[in-house]
């Protein structure tokens, strides 16, 4: 039937009968969101089937997105405004007596991912199934997603998030796509005349059993698949599993999300994870490509692979053993086609998070694996003698001092390797990855990230959004670049006033949000100024909270500048658990808080919330309240940064070191409506190549550095004595790695100059347009447009017509 408000009215009542047999008075908010997700879904439904079958019949090519990561968020919303509903549902409810915004909320966030990565990698989704391109992702379903996140007396606790306890309307088991992954045990060779057959021992198998979650397009009618993969015990195998710990071991497998993306533990498991999902994900393409009646060697015409970051980088391996050894493929043919098929993104340039995984770890977790990646090892040396010094192999090769480095063999195992900012893929090109890059100069760009405006505009700010609407029309909503129409209205008062009630409502809203997490009243006068991402030294949230110290200091001392203006510190990041200095500074920052908080000399001069549990769902109601956009990373170390863009595109200033995409927004916006500071890319690697960085003196010479830095270890700052000594000491004693001492100066001038602009409202309403303006030009569906035509050749379905999705 026909969707309308009526129609829907009655389809919702029925379906709360039939399935709970109630009224909708008498329902529950979380049987109303049950009710309205299984509607939503057996709609979409239809399109889902015919969008596979489509791809199918045109012989189009897919392309599969590996990531051990996805942070999807919450479905509903997106799912409502991608099928055009979202509105007539939210009318339809309101008649009804149901809030829809309040259902909304009982839905658990999807957090299977840590950060960056695995959000970006949800944004790309998203757009795949926007641009209607051929997109499909791989990935782990964690029984637990990412930890939640509580303060106990200001120290940051992990309690399990149990994602899954009240059902997942979205998700659907397949078991009947299930496959065998073959985890350890021994491997021999056996010369079957024109091929090698591997013969396995005392392997373990596990069976793979994939739970599908549809992406529907933004109002196109395409509707692509996200398939993450569960680990059970194969029924033929129930026999060997006598002990519960034997059956949990099966289960562990795929139980928590490694919660750590600065530093390596649990190393086995985690091998295992990234082995489990990269073959269950390898072995139902093939399955899935053999239905096209193609020959294997046509395989990378038809299928690609990309490697999100290096944990899915076995995906080389996996891909030759299946071609080599159940396909019987030569080797070169069947290498051919794997470099065809896979291609890379690097998201970082810290060291710790390059994998390497030590040859007798690879060698447990999957012999055949190690195998062949040492065959491409040694393919690779033999290529390069004579072409390349000796050293530049060493240091290229996979297989070196017994670690396989994962990086490696994602760059040799591929045809393309892409960094996520110009600035970053000129570091990898100039310096991590030099040696590679001369190799193959042909395999290396960059796909500057992007995000996804639906999610944090549409949904997220209807607000800003109906403000838009009125002055620039609905176009934006279809094509965010058209944003920039907004620049028109640069000096149009009205349009002004209205996006600065817009951001003044949304302030409010967050407000009252504050207030019953936390019980602080902030006062909607004062500056909103957040700073959200994992927290990690080179994010540097402390050279944030020497600011503030700074303020509280200068406050009780009486020497307030004239123009100093009010301030609400907004902080969301969780540390990862065994990082230990992160988590010192989470328990420094929620002193100070308390510190300040209660003060009654501070009053609401200044204030700091650090909200719990930062994720997808609480970002997207911090950011359309914010003033001001903190990405002060040092230098070199963010590889782009997406919170960034979000806070852009809702209008906040941005307060940045020239680091990742801050370089991109600054080139759109101008330096005049951007607040830039500090050291440069080529300042940080001065000091590294002189090594004449002494953070002591700074301390030592610089009164309001001590002044601050004190605070931390005289008692002046409560509760924190040893968390205060370690930062101390890590900025002091141990030449602060992050040059915190090194910026501080200039980070306090622009923080002056950002009073300054913020006192003349007219001015700082204008920047804040042309934010918003500039917010559109990174769409990760832009973004996503040129990873289909650059990397992996795919393209749209021819355009079909599409209507709205029916009841
Ligand atoms: C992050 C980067 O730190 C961030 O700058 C970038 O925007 C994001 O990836 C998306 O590209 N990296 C990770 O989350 C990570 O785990 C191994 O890298």
């Amino acid at each position: 039937m026909d969707f309308n408000k009526e129609v829907f009215k009655e389809k919702f009542k029925n379906r709360l009968d039939e399935k709970y047999a109630l009224d909708v008075k008498d329902a529950t908010p979380q049987e109303l969101y049950l009710t309205l997700s299984s509607i939503v879904r057996s709609s979409y439904s239809r399109y889902w089937r015919k969008t596979w079958k489509k791809y199918m019949e045109d012989g189009k090519k897919q392309i599969y997105y590996f990531s051990i990561e996805f942070l999807p968020g919450r479905l509903l919303m997106s799912n409502l405004l991608n099928m055009g509903w979202l509105e007539t549902v939210r009318d339809a409810l309101k008649d009804l007596d149901i809030d829809l915004d309040e259902i909304a909320e009982v839905e658990k966030d999807m957090a299977l991912g840590n950060g960056g990565l695995g959000r970006l990698a949800s944004a790309f989704m998203d757009s795949l199934a926007s641009d209607g391109l051929p997109g499909n992702g791989n990935g782990i379903r964690y029984r637990y997603g990412l930890f939640k996140q509580k303060f106990i007396d200001g120290y940051q606790i992990e309690l399990p998030n149990e994602w899954l306890d009240s059902g997942n309307p979205w998700e659907i088991r397949r078991e009947s796509k299930s496959v065998t992954v073959r985890l350890g045990g021994k491997v021999y060779l056996v010369d079957r005349g024109n091929y090698l057959e591997p013969v396995y021992e005392d392997a373990q198998l596990i069976k793979a059993v994939p739970y599908d979650t549809a992406i529907v397009g933004y109002k196109n009618g395409t509707v692509n698949t996200m398939r993450l993969w569960d680990a059970e015990i194969p029924s033929s195998e129930e026999a060997k599993y006598r002990t519960i710990e034997q059956r949990r071991e099966v289960e562990d497998l795929v139980s928590v999300l490694y919660p750590d993306d600065s530093k390596e533990s649990g190393r086995i498991l985690r091998l295992k994870q990234e082995y489990f999902f990269v073959s269950a994900g390898i072995q139902s393409i093939v399955r899935h490509f053999k239905k096209y009646n193609k020959s294997m060697n046509k395989i990378g015409e038809y299928i690609g692979i990309h490697i999100n970051d290096t944990h899915p980088a076995m995906s080389v391996a996996e891909l030759m053993r299946i071609l080599v050894d159940e396909e019987h493929m030569s080797w070169d043919d069947a290498w051919k086609q794997t470099v065809a098929v896979m291609s890379y993104t690097n998201h970082t340039i810290m060291a710790e998070a390059l994998e390497k995984w030590p040859v007798h770890i690879m060698q447990q977790v999957q012999p055949r694996i190690l195998q062949i990646i040492q065959e491409i090892d040694r393919r690779f040396v033999e290529e390069k003698q004579g072409k390349y010094a000796r050293d530049m192999i060493e240091r290229t090769r996979i297989i070196k001092d017994n670690q396989v480095r994962m990086a490696n063999l994602s760059i040799i195992g591929s045809h393309s390797t892409n960094g996520v900012a110009k600035l970053h893929t000129e570091l990898l090109k100039d310096d991590v990855l030099h040696d590679f890059y001369v190799m193959y100069p042909e395999r290396f760009n960059n796909k500057t990230n992007g995000i996804t405006d639906r999610r944090w505009l549409q949904i997220a700010n209807p607000e800003l959004s109906k403000v838009l609407d009125k002055a620039i029309g609905t176009e934006w909503r279809q094509d965010p670049t058209k944003l920039q129409k907004l620049l028109k209205h640069q000096n149009d008062n009205k349009v002004l006033n209205q996006i600065a009630n817009a951001k003044l409502k949304n302030k409010e809203r967050l407000a009252k949000f504050i207030e019953k997490e936390t019980g602080i009243k902030v006062s909607t006068d004062a500056i909103f100024d957040v700073q959200i991402k994992r927290l990690h030294a080179y994010k540097r949230q402390l050279l944030k909270l020497m600011h503030i110290v700074k303020l509280y200091l200068d406050i009780k001392q009486g020497k307030v500048a004239s123009d100093f203006q009010p301030r609400v510190f907004i902080f969301g990041a969780k540390a990862a658990p065994s990082y230990y200095y992160a988590k010192a500074i989470i328990k420094c920052i929620n002193e100070v808080a308390n510190m300040v908080n209660n003060d009654p000399e501070i009053g609401d001069k200044l204030k700091v919330v650090f909200l719990e549990d930062y994720r997808v769902s609480l970002a997207e109601k911090i950011i359309p309240a914010a003033n001001i956009s903190e990405q002060i990373s040092l230098a070199s170390k963010e590889a782009s940064g997406t919170s960034n863009m979000k806070l852009m595109l809702n209008g906040a200033l941005t307060v940045a070191t020239l680091d990742g995409a801050n370089i991109e927004i600054k080139d759109y916006v101008g330096e005049d409506n951007i607040f830039i500071f500090g050291l440069t890319k080529d300042e940080v690697y001065d000091y590294y190549n002189n090594g004449n960085y002494h953070s002591y003196d700074y301390y030592n010479n610089h009164e309001e550095i001590r002044r601050v830095l004190n605070a931390f270890v005289d008692g002046t700052i409560p509760n924190c004595q040893a968390e205060g000594q370690e930062i101390f000491d890590s900025l002091t004693k141990y030449n602060d790695e992050y040059f915190v001492l090194r910026d501080f100066e200039s980070y306090v001038n622009i923080q002056e100059m950002v009073d300054r602009t913020y006192s003349n409202k007219r001015h700082w309403n204008q920047m804040s347009l042309v934010n918003i303006a500039y917010g559109g030009m990174f769409s990760s569906d832009d973004t996503i447009k040129r990873y289909a035509e650059d990397i992996w050749n795919i393209s749209p379905l021819k355009d079909e017509k599409h209507g709205t999705y029916s009841l």
